[in-house]
């Protein structure tokens, strides 16, 4: 799938939209999720124009591979989740119900999250 820049978060990272950022550096921003589903909901995206997970594993630079990796896990330390334990997730395409085409990652936490795919979140 061609990369669609006037995605959401495109608009995002173009300031476009109003966010509630909560990291940003040269390769990555991380904002809170407009529709939390646990008290501690960040999304963190590369500034890069990738799709999906798939295109950013295959396409991205080393270096923004590896921003993206450490700024989740200071983003948990700074959320005060990471003792206690987080989820880090993404949807990738169609099966995955993936809403927004630029790659994405959640970081869940604050509270117990119980099995990883409970039958209510898989999508009918
Ligand atoms: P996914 O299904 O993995 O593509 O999740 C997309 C997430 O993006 C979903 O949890 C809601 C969130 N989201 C959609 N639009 C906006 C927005 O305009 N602002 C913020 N902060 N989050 C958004």
């Amino acid at each position: 799938m061609a990369y669609d820049p006037n995605n959401i978060f495109a608009r995002i990272l173009r300031g476009e939209i109003p966010n509630t950022t909560v990291y940003e550096d040269e390769h990555v921003l991380a904002f809170r999720d407009i529709n939390p589903l646990t008290p501690t909901h960040v999304l963190v995206i590369p500034k890069g124009p990738y799709v999906d997970y798939d295109q950013f594993a295959a396409e991205a630079s080393d270096a923004e591979i590896a921003a993206l990796v450490r700024a989740v896990g200071k983003i948990a330390r700074a959320e005060g989740v990471a003792e206690a334990g987080y989820r880090v997730l993404t949807n990738c395409g169609a099966d995955a119900h993936q809403e927004v085409p630029h790659f994405h990652v959640h970081l869940f936490g604050g509270e117990r999250l119980g099995h990883m795919l409970p039958k209510q979140m898989k999508a009918k």
